[in-house]
């Protein structure tokens, strides 16, 4: 069988908000692996370029000329490579490419290789995706985003996410179950509250009610729990995602009704956190800029709580040494389209893990049928993923792959049931 990558093809597909996006296949004879590259919403600043075409066609957010570099450029440049060579592949690219952000020919055109070439060679050798990632059989305790607020929602509630984490499970699969029991209690409870319209969902299969506050969000999750006669802080912890850029206006948060001064919002999580000990993980509480804020936030609550770093570190090395440096996380949310190749997001992964610190493998809004990341979650055992609601195919189909993968490793899967 041969190991050498023979063709090469890229194509424009549709992402789950109906956005174009790039899918690449990379054959060796006739084996091919696939990828459908992801797309955000709350992008960070210093997110690698998302290649669009702009102009009328698809409202500007057409990838044709990411396609084309993939196949008249990258593709044909890569033709006759070891598919094994993981590394040698990325860093030739991000050569070719020579900017700093993957701005010539797009991390959508570099990533879509990358991962469809890394599938490519587990297929090759007969394993799956997670096998030829790496040796961990730990399955991630999942973040379900239930209520969605931010950008991901029409509504007024300024933080974006709001996530159910089984931690007393024993399984995976056990820990799905109740979240979804409670997922669809809350459902019936946000009906009663707040009438029909609240259990519309939002971008990631969460509900979008008309809930103004984080407390009230909260305080509904938290009722949804007991109501299934589940135990909160044994069995449920929550997490939030503020994605706080996105409601920082001249330099002021505006959040729950109030405008507030930066200090003022460092007290506002002093106070969610004392009142709340079940809220466990907190991600981006901050401006993607100030990681001094993420730095308090870890210093009165970092043995104690997950300060995830998302729109701060952008999966890039430089930016996770800043925060290294700054003591401004304990938790790395990892998205292979923040960086634009495997390699570099290994990379991010592995100097994460020299610090001891925990990772959680993360989806974007904009998703597609691609279950990969499932894959990813366990292959490097990362203890958490986030992938959304309990509903929308694309949301689901990485849970799904997550039962599949557990009940493939019979007893060696171990839940990471940790807080
Ligand atoms: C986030 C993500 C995924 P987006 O902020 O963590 O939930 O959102 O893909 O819109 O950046
Ligand atoms: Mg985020």
């Amino acid at each position: 069988m041969t190991n050498e990558i023979s063709k090469v093809r890229a194509r424009e597909v549709l992402d789950s908000r109906g956005n174009p996006t790039v899918e690449v296949e990379i054959y060796s004879g006739n084996q091919f692996g696939r990828f459908i590259v992801p797309s955000g919403a709350s992008t960070g600043q210093f997110e690698a370029v998302e290649l669009r075409d702009g102009g009328n066609r698809f409202h500007g957010k057409g990838v044709l000329q990411a396609v084309k570099n993939v196949n008249e450029i990258l593709g044909p440049k890569v033709l006759g490579r070891d598919i094994f060579d993981q590394e040698g592949l990325d860093k030739f690219m991000i050569e070719l490419d020579g900017t700093p952000n993957k701005a010539k020919y797009g991390a959508n055109a570099i990533l879509g290789i990358s991962i469809a070439n890394m599938r490519l060679a587990a297929k090759n050798k007969g394993l799956w995706d997670f096998e030829y990632i790496g040796d961990s059989k730990r399955l991630p305790c999942p973040m379900l985003n239930v209520i969605n607020g931010g950008s991901h929602a029409g509504g007024d509630l300024a933080i974006q996410e709001f996530m159910l984490m089984p931690i007393g499970f024993d399984s995976f699969k056990d820990g799905l179950r109740a979240s979804v029991e409670v997922y669809h209690q809350l459902k019936k409870q946000l009906k009663k509250k707040y009438g029909s319209s609240a259990i519309n969902l939002g971008d990631e299969g969460g509900f979008a009610p008309p809930i103004d506050t984080a407390r009230d969000a909260i305080d509904i999750l938290i009722a949804s729990i007991k109501d299934m006669g589940y135990k909160p802080e044994e069995q449920f912890y929550l997490g939030i995602d503020a994605a706080a850029s996105e409601f920082l206006h001249d330099g002021k948060y505006h959040i729950d009704g109030k405008i507030l001064a930066r200090d003022d919002f460092i007290n506002y999580y002093y106070e969610l956190v004392e009142d709340y000990p079940i809220l466990l993980s907190l991600e981006d509480p901050f401006d993607e800029n100030d990681f001094e804020a993420f730095g308090d936030l870890v210093t009165k609550y970092g043995s104690t709580r997950a300060i995830v770093a998302d729109d701060l570190t952008v999966t890039n090395v430089e930016r996770i040494n800043t925060a290294i440096d700054k003591g401004a996380m304990n938790y790395l949310l990892l998205k292979v389209n923040q960086i634009g190749s495997f390699t570099e997001a290994k990379e991010a992964f592995d100097l994460t893990k020299s610090k001891d610190w925990g990772v959680v493998i993360s989806h974007r809004s904009g998703e597609t049928e691609d279950t990969f990341i499932a894959d990813l979650s366990v292959g490097m055992g990362a203890e958490r993923i986030k992938t959304g609601a309990p509903a929308r195919s694309e949301r689901v189909a990485k849970y799904n792959q997550l039962l599949r993968i557990e009940e493939y490793l019979g007893d060696e899967a171990q839940y990471y049931n940790k807080i």
